[in-house]
């Protein structure tokens, strides 16, 4: 598959067109049918939990969020190959393989509610917390690689970063490092096109993100990261070449974030229409249903059931967020030091008064 598809001549590794039709049958992967209606499914469930995150959010009951819209072929994919002894290290808009790797969807909310207690994730093994800063998961990516290695464990580690994270050196210094120890981190670039406002042509030079992994000395391949065959494809490679002790991959998934960056952002400011609904044609849950209606597996009606079923579950697990303990103020101050720093006591101070203020004012 590396050598197939070379990124230097900007081949992008692709199975299924827009309507789900089957283009490319030599590549794509050995699944049965029912696991495809399962990820099929567990697409819709994420895209549901995604849209009615965006909903609560407006309704002022859950903090910023940024929506997977349109992406969810690249992290349902990836988080169906990942097993339970494999290692997560998310950015922040993978709920996919958040929920892949048995994260519960309340720990979801209550993280992006701003509750740290939702990156406890309790009965999911291996799952670093998301990472805001940008890139800076990457070098933890390659040390657990590096642990893994030395261990001499059975087990990969899923890295994602987005397009602009690219650009961080984190980035360069973590493939640099991960290639040197080959170490088993698979690097997974949901180039989605946008770094917030930012297109991908004012951060890199580069015909595409894929093709940086040839200076690090790791394969690295273009893949449509829309299309869910392409996306296991590329990803069961990269797991079983990793496995096997050949070091790390580059996979860079094109993709197209169809709604904003985060609910604060207006993404009418920077693209226009037009690009959204070319890129809707190429919508990942779209082209998946495509392909299992004219297989006979699913019919248009057997959406709406399901979706009505998904929603209702949703609305259990915001539940379950909303009537959550709130945090403690002091877990908030206290968490980093053993003995809090002076500065640090006077915030704490200043916030209480704050709250304080706040309650005599409701
Ligand atoms: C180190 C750092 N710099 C800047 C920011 C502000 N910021 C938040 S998201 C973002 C864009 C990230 O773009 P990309 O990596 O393409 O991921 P996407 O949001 O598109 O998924 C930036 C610059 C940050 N969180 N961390």
């Amino acid at each position: 598959m590396f050598k197939t598809f070379d990124a230097q001549k900007n081949q992008m590794l692709q199975v299924m067109d827009n309507d789900g039709k089957i283009v490319n049958p030599k590549w794509k992967p050995d699944i049965p049918d029912q696991e495809v209606l399962e990820a099929y499914k567990f697409m819709q469930f994420a895209r549901t939990a995604d849209l009615m995150a965006v909903s609560f959010q407006r309704q002022g009951r859950m903090y910023t969020y940024p929506p997977n819209l349109g992406q969810e072929a690249i992290s349902v994919a990836a988080g169906r190959i990942m097993r339970e002894q494999d290692w997560l290290v998310p950015a922040f808009r993978e709920m996919g393989a958040w929920l892949s790797k048995g994260a519960k969807l309340s720990s979801l909310y209550l993280y992006w509610g701003g509750n740290e207690e939702g990156s406890k994730f309790s009965g999911a093994p291996n799952f670093l917390p998301s990472a805001v800063p940008i890139a800076s998961q990457l070098p933890h990516a390659v040390g657990i690689g590096y642990a893994i290695k030395y261990k001499k464990q059975d087990s990969v580690v899923f890295a994602f970063v987005g397009d602009g994270g690219t650009s961080q050196g984190d980035f360069h210094e973590a493939l640099n490092f991960a290639a040197v120890w080959q170490v088993p981190v698979i690097f997974i670039i949901q180039n989605n096109q946008f770094a917030i406002s930012v297109p991908v042509s004012r951060q890199t030079a580069s015909l595409n993100l894929a093709i940086k992994a040839t200076a690090y000395g790791m394969p690295g391949v273009k893949v449509d990261g829309n299309d869910f065959f392409a996306m296991y494809r590329a990803v069961q490679e990269a797991h079983n070449y990793a496995r096997a002790g050949n070091g790390p991959v580059l996979i860079e998934g094109l993709t197209f974030r169809r709604g904003a960056h985060t609910t604060s952002d207006d993404p009418s400011l920077y693209r226009t229409e037009a690009e959204e609904k070319a890129w809707e044609e190429k919508d990942p849950v779209k082209r998946l249903r495509g392909y299992l209606i004219e297989r006979k597996l699913w019919t248009e009606a057997d959406d709406e059931p399901l979706l009505e079923q998904y929603r209702k579950e949703v609305e259990k697990e915001f539940a379950v967020y909303e009537h959550f303990e709130p945090y403690k103020l002091d877990d908030v101050f206290g968490y980093h030091f053993t003995e809090m720093p002076e500065e640090l006591k006077k915030q704490k101070v200043a916030y209480e008064k704050f709250l304080n203020w706040k309650e005599a004012h409701k």
